[in-house]
């Protein structure tokens, strides 16, 4: 297959924000009394604002305890204090090989892409001081089903004016390597083998990235 095209997801995969996530989630259960740990915070990666906030919810038994507009407001002050958080980040917390990758797409007129689940994506490529490497940012806000459903995958390829199976998608997630693998992309997954054995290809961290790239594309 000749790739034209590769689209990253951010979060765990360009750099690692879900530590601030992390943090953020735990103060907001601390207030509403839901004790979150770092294995729950696992299965709220790549996984939207307020999935993440029902499945915290449900944890607590307290699924039935807030209205729509409630929620809404504990999202809010979630983010709120996550935002707070980003500003921490600075180019030295890209994640290693992202940089020489995108060089090297760029060389080979690779288009890039990302697909990310966070709306906070732009502010966060803009503290990497990534931005200009993407020529297609998907708002998730635009797409009707988040991950693990293709869709945004989908979005980034017909942006980019690509079709699906021209493109490799990269993530950290299950229900992001889910994602790409419903899109009929080329799936590769950073992490460990048990959490994302669906992968085409895995790799355990975002220093073998290069060079998976470069035996895919040439
Ligand atoms: P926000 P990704 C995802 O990013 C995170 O993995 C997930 O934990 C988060 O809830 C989601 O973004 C939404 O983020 O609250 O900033 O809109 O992995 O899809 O890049
Ligand atoms: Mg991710």
């Amino acid at each position: 297959m000749v790739y034209k095209g590769v689209i990253f997801d951010l979060d765990g995969v360009i750099t690692d924000t879900a530590q601030y996530h992390y943090t953020a989630w735990k103060y907001l259960g601390e207030k509403i009394g839901i004790d979150i740990d770092e294995n729950f915070n696992e299965c709220l990666k790549g996984i939207s604002r307020l999935e993440s906030l029902e499945k915290i919810l449900i944890k607590g038994n307290k699924e039935n305890f807030y209205n729509d507009l409630q929620k809404e407001d504990l999202a809010k002050s979630k983010n709120e204090h996550y935002v707070t958080l980003l500003d921490k980040l600075t180019p030295s917390d890209v994640l290693e090989n992202i940089v020489e990758t995108l060089n090297y797409l760029k060389e080979n007129d690779i288009k890039i892409g990302l697909a990310s689940a966070s709306k906070n994506a732009p502010t966060i490529l803009d503290k990497l001081q990534l931005r200009d490497y993407f020529e297609v940012i998907v708002d998730p806000a635009q797409v009707k089903k988040g991950k693990p459903s293709p869709d945004i995958f989908l979005e980034c390829a017909k942006m980019l004016g690509l079709d699906a199976k021209e493109c490799i998608g990269i993530e950290d997630s299950k229900a992001g390597v889910v994602a790409i693998n419903e899109s009929n992309m080329l799936s590769i997954g950073i992490g460990s083998e048990s959490n994302l054995n669906h992968a085409n290809m895995i790799i355990p961290s975002t220093k073998e990235l290069t060079q998976t790239i470069k035996t895919l594309i040439n």
